[in-house]
């Protein structure tokens, strides 16, 4: 079992010269056949623990064994990075998870590693050997092995980053950016497709454009990609090959990619029954190629094992598996009082920062150039972030050139361009987090964020969350929003409350250029993921400049700002939109009436009592925002308001907002669809009359 532990962590391995299969010890043969028994009995011990009722799912990694643990031996938990995927029991083990580490996830103890109890078991994660947090998305993984390659190679750290999958998986487009990537930067990924013919109950000929429906030649065209397709469920094959993969990445030539064929031995989950998609005749022939079996039938043969010592050997992986799933069976079952914590950094550390309470005096800037100023300042400040988008280094600079001079000053390693390709950009940028580093990422119209969305909701959202605060994935997206440009369909939209119902993700929407760079510099300070969204409209807009704030200028979240007092009315907005209910306050005055207006400046923390402070103050309230009516984030401000200032109202809470419609191009369509000022205007007035 010392094979098994975390204390082999520190065995040299990973020397960089490709091994030949008859360099293999017999002690380290036995040690490896072991190593697969124990995953096999696993795999049989979970089943029985289901059949009992004592569990809920297992995801077998039956007939994957060999090349899992060939590759689980081949790479050092120390230096190198996994991102395994459900089916990698071997390759977890091996890399020193244990079997009752295993249990403890199996029965969603509180000692579980990867997720306290929060992930299905078979979602694997360590703090210890690097293994971060997996999720359930198929393919999500392949762009964040890319990320932590790319934070080793431009940290100067030596490392593979190992990433996995099934067959099936490599249809998702992310393979494909991940390889493109990968192959593109000579980074150290080693890919490994374990395919098994099927994908769930769809076969490989059915998923697969690929020559001879190989994933390997599938992948044929890239430079610098090394691509092997070997015979997973050969140990000695695999050992040699996958060496020989290690020995391509370690020269510094680029990534590879090997298609280990294996077979599937048991159903896809337990979930699952493959006797109904699958004929007898064809798992038989699946169990000739055992791996454990023919590794076995290998060594007796050579004189290295007997037949009473191999059963001998099976017997004791069993009791040992057994006796580990006893032990983890009694260990804590999580409080359920902690159920909702780490949803966000919970350490005080954005509590404990230095925010600034007085007015910025600077010289007036406009919005963009004080977001440019913001990332020019923490780059300076913090070697460790990032910056990359679209376009966004120089000459360019950014389409709307927030990010101008970035890369002239810090460097193409720090400042550079991506690929076209949003879910690289937040994929990689969340491996580049688990690896240390702070990505600040563009994403050039919101209108685009959706290919990424994938990442962001299920990844940078959940990561701290998933992992029981092991894991962070604390990536800064800033993104143009926003309409009034001429833009429409596709240069107009307005996102937040698509995000806004995503626990895990904060949310700014400064109005103007002071606030933009407040707010900017403590997202790039905070340990949480921030979605940063920019007005495209406000960016050299006047009405938005702001005598630029210091270095130390620090904004708080969730800290709303009253622009204008009043005692009448009240009207709650953001971005753009604010704007409009401090034109209309001041044109509403001439004609006798007081009405104040909040900006909110964060969506998510929604600073409410500021809001009520004031409903409690003017008894009337008007929500105001640029996104459309329905779902749109006042929705959310006028239930909260209702809920908690209900006894204080004169009145309905209004909401103004854009039609529910898409925003058209032409000048005239826009208007009408977007909140108009004289909309604003009649809808204030209509509540002040109420
Ligand atoms: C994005 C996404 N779509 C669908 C699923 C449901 N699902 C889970 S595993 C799986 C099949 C994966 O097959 P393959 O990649 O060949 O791996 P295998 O399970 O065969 O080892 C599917 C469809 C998912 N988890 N994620």
């Amino acid at each position: 079992m010392a094979k098994n532990s975390p204390a082999k962590k520190g065995k040299a391995k990973n020397t960089g010269n490709a091994k030949s299969k008859s360099s293999i010890k017999s002690e380290e043969l036995l040690r490896n056949l072991k190593q697969m028994l124990i995953a096999r009995s696993i795999d049989t011990k979970a089943m029985n623990l289901l059949r009992q009722g004592r569990s809920f799912f297992h995801i077998a990694g039956a007939g994957h064994e060999a090349v899992q643990t060939v590759v689980g031996n081949a790479l050092d938990p120390k230096v190198d990075w996994f991102y395994p995927y459900y089916r990698d029991l071997g390759v977890a083990l091996a890399a020193g998870v244990t079997p009752k580490e295993f249990f403890f996830q199996c029965f969603a103890k509180t000692e579980d590693p990867s997720s306290g109890g929060r992930q299905l078991p078979c979602h694997w994660g360590h703090p210890d050997i690097h293994i971060p947090s997996q999720s359930s998305p198929t393919g999500t993984q392949f762009l964040q092995a890319v990320g932590t390659a790319l934070a080793m190679k431009r940290s100067g750290k030596k490392g593979v980053a190992y990433v996995s999958s099934g067959e099936g998986t490599t249809s998702q487009g992310e393979f494909h950016e991940a390889v493109n990537w990968a192959s593109r930067e000579k980074l150290p990924v080693l890919f490994v497709i374990e395919n098994n013919k099927y994908a769930i109950s769809v076969p490989v000929h059915m998923q697969s454009g690929g020559k001879g429906n190989s994933i390997s030649e599938m992948m044929a065209g890239f430079d610098n990609l090394y691509r092997k397709k070997i015979d997973g469920t050969d140990y000695f094959e695999s050992y040699e090959e996958i060496n020989k993969a290690l020995e391509h990445i370690k020269s510094g030539k680029g990534p590879a990619l090997i298609e280990a064929e294996v077979v599937r031995l048991l159903s896809h989950s337990s979930s699952d029954d493959q006797k109904k998609y699958r004929n007898e005749k064809e798992l038989k022939e699946d169990l000739k190629n055992c791996p454990i079996e023919k590794l076995a039938q290998k060594l007796i043969k050579q004189g290295d094992l007997t037949k009473e010592g191999y059963e001998s050997l099976k017997e004791e992986t069993l009791n040992a598996v057994g006796n580990a799933a006893d032990e983890a069976s009694n260990a804590t079952d999580p409080d359920p009082k902690d159920a909702s914590s780490h949803v966000f950094d919970e350490s005080g550390l954005k509590e404990s920062f230095d925010y600034e309470s007085s007015e910025p005096d600077g010289k007036r800037i406009v919005m963009v150039d004080a977001i440019n100023h913001a990332l020019m300042e923490e780059l300076e400040r913090n070697e460790k972030i990032y910056v990359f988008g679209e376009d966004i280094a120089d000459k360019k600079g950014g389409v709307f050139t927030a990010t101008k001079g970035l890369s002239t000053k810090f460097g193409d390693d720090r400042v550079f361009n991506s690929p076209l390709a949003e879910a690289s950009i937040m994929g990689v940028a969340v491996g580049m987090a688990l690896e240390g580093l702070k990505p600040v990422v563009e994403i050039q119209f919101g209108d685009y964020i959706w290919p990424a969305f994938m990442q962001m909701k299920s990844e940078v959202a959940t990561m701290r969350y998933r992992s029981n605060n092991t894991w962070t994935a604390p990536v800064v997206t800033r993104v143009a929003v926003g309409g009034y440009i001429h833009g429409g369909l596709y240069h107009s939209q307005n996102i937040e409350s698509i995000f806004a119902h995503i626990p895990g993700i904060y949310i700014a929407y400064p109005s103007n250029a002071a606030d933009a760079k407040g707010l900017l510099k403590t997202a790039c300070r905070m340990n949480d993921p921030v979605l940063f969204c920019e007005h495209k409209g406000l960016y050299r807009q006047s009405f938005a400049m702001a005598p630029e704030p210091d270095e130390n200028y620090l904004l708080p979240f969730g800290k709303a700002k009253v622009v204008k007092e009043g005692s009448d009315l009240t009207v709650v907005s953001y971005g753009l939109s604010m704007w409009d209910a401090v034109m209309s306050a001041k044109k509403l005055e001439e004609e006798g009436h007081s009405v104040e207006v909040i900006d909110i400046r964060t969506i998510i923390p929604l600073d409410m009592e500021t809001i009520a402070n004031s409903v409690k103050k003017t008894n009337k309230v008007v929500v105001l925002h640029e996104d459309t009516l329905t779902g749109g984030f006042g929705g959310e401000i006028a239930a909260r308001i209702s809920d908690e200032c209900f006894q204080y109202l004169d009145g309905p809470v209004k909401r103004i907002a854009a039609l529910d419609s898409h925003i058209p191009y032409a000048p005239v369509l826009e208007n009408a669809v977007l909140p108009s000022r004289a909309r604003v205007l009649e809808g204030i007035k209509e509540l002040l009359e109420y």
